[in-house]
């Protein structure tokens, strides 16, 4: 047996003798840099995630181009978020697994915008996605979220996506030590018929020892999927050298759990593939082969490449607004918010509807849009008042203007996950082609202490709170703390915060 790569033997030779890894001359040093990177990253030679309780049970089947969704939604994001919040996933809680669903009526553009695994991701950074208790796996493909789906995402909104570029040995690399620290990523892949014998069998042409290590046959499908798990000693045999060769990452597929291999426990479900690390070097994965037509897509990258998020740990909003829109295409909207005033703000938000090529689906206001405002929130501190809006583009080429019928802006300053609802007035609002509407409402960060409101916490405050002493009744004007009573609890918070704002 021989190794496939001189990295192959030259990271073991390191893991042993990293002292003289870090000896030699500095131009074979540069040569190594990888491979001593890897050495010292010090991370297990195998790790499977989805093994953990926060993985989601097998899902699909996959149909009309979802995969992107059951990939980055019911596989990634379900276990991203049970694992930042210590859910069983394992089980299929409706309140736990995201549904693919939710996230394919945001992507779907006809006949190809659901397919854009980049696209897919990025709406999990400004959107989230709702859990299936609020957006049903058999829901409609198009059909629009409800208000609650839309609120509920929130709190499984990621930060900002990353890629890793994964055609060399640094990138497999990034990979692995991502998988080892707990994490996952997407990617997408060109396969050719040989996958379908994999499916089948977990054997065939360019698959030994339930490893694909290469792609064979006809053009037969574009797909995305989740890397759950790596494995360096994974061993197959290459039938283009008829050498023995190491290493594979573990794939969970989206077509049921009959299909192609067990993961590393080699038991329970099926549903996964094993994918040798060689296949993303060789550019026979982690890529598409050619442009898909739509726009925004971010699917062309000419080279293999993965994605994950930062996650928002226990992250909930603490400022959101959701809106009654009307119109026939929300594929020519724009819907987001911002805090400060509409011609000059200090904060716009993520885009909740953004403007893509296709995808003509109607919307009205019994299913009201939520946009997360909540990075702006810092901007109004305790005791300051500020201007919030809702903001609704209108591309030129609609055929009708669009109407906004209600808006509703909700904080939670405090945290407390209680929120105080702030109704935007004028309404209705009316937006034609080829402009941008704006619904405003003024929202205060309570100072507290400050019982009656005035923006100063004062004498008048401390004589409301000990005319109200000792009321347990919930609903208590002295009641600082919001724990529905009146007591020393509430004078400790008056009194800490005596004097502020006051002139
Ligand atoms: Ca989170
Ligand atoms: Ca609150
Ligand atoms: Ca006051
Ligand atoms: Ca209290």
């Amino acid at each position: 047996m021989s190794r496939f790569s001189c990295t192959h033997l030259l990271c073991g030779f390191t893991r042993l003798h990293l002292a003289r890894c870090l000896a030699v001359s500095f131009s074979v040093m540069a040569l190594l840099m990888g491979v001593c990177a890897e050495a010292m990253a010090d991370r297990p030679p195998a790790a499977d995630n989805s093994t953990l309780i926060y993985f989601p049970p097998i899902g699909g089947p996959q149909e009309i181009g979802d995969c992107t969704c059951w990939s980055s939604a019911y596989y990634y994001n379900t276990y991203t978020q049970a694992r930042d919040e210590g859910l069983d996933a394992s089980t299929g809680d409706p309140n736990v697994i995201c549904s693919p669903r939710f996230l394919f009526a945001l992507i779907a553009q006809g006949w190809w915008g659901a397919e854009c695994t980049e696209h897919a991701m990025a709406r999990l950074a400004d959107v989230g996605c709702a859990p299936v208790s609020k957006h049903s796996m058999s829901a409609p493909w198009t059909q629009w979220p409800t208000e609650a789906a839309w609120v509920a995402a929130l709190k499984n909104r990621t930060r900002r996506l990353h890629k890793i570029r994964a055609d060399d040995e640094v990138g497999l690399e990034a990979i692995k030590q991502h998988i080892a620290d707990g994490g996952l990523v997407v990617t997408r892949a060109d396969f050719l018929s040989n996958y379908g014998n994999y499916g089948a069998s977990a054997s065939g042409p360019g698959i030994h020892n339930r490893v694909m290590y290469r792609r064979d046959g006809w053009h037969y499908l574009r797909h995305s999927i989740c890397v759950v798990a790596y494995d360096d000693n994974r061993s197959y045999w290459d039938d283009r050298d008829g050498q023995t060769h190491y290493g594979a990452f573990l794939i969970v597929n989206s077509e049921g759990p009959d299909w192609g291999w067990y993961n590393s426990t080699e038991t329970g479900d099926k549903g996964f593939i094993w994918i040798a690390y060689t296949m993303f070097l060789e550019s026979e994965f982690g890529w598409y082969d050619y442009d898909l037509p739509v726009s925004p897509c971010f699917d062309n990258a000419p080279y293999p490449e993965v994605y994950y998020h930062d996650d928002r740990p226990d992250y909930r909003p603490t400022l959101y607004a959701v809106a009654g829109i009307n119109h026939n295409a929300r594929n020519l909207l724009t819907f987001s918010g911002g805090v400060g005033p509409t011609d000059a703000p200090e904060f716009t938000g993520p885009e909740a509807i953004e403007q893509t090529d296709e995808g003509a689906i109607p919307i009205d206001d019994r299913r009201r849009a939520a946009v997360d405002l909540t990075d702006g929130a810092g901007l109004i501190p305790p005791g300051a008042t500020k201007n919030v809006f809702i903001s609704l583009g209108v591309d030129a080429s609609a055929w009708e203007e669009a109407t906004i019928t209600s808006v509703d802006f909700y904080c939670d300053f405090d945290g407390d996950r209680v929120y105080t609802n702030v109704p935007a007035t004028g309404l209705p609002v009316t937006v034609w082609p080829g402009t941008t509407g704006y619904v405003s409402a003024s929202v205060t960060n309570p100072l507290p202490g400050d019982l009656d409101g005035d923006g100063c916490v004062g004498h008048a405050d401390l004589g409301i709170l000990l005319a109200d002493w000792g009321c347990t009744t919930g609903d208590c004007s002295g009641d600082c703390d919001g724990d529905g009573d009146t007591d020393h609890a509430d004078l400790g918070i008056l009194l800490a915060h005596w004097g502020e704002g006051c002139e």
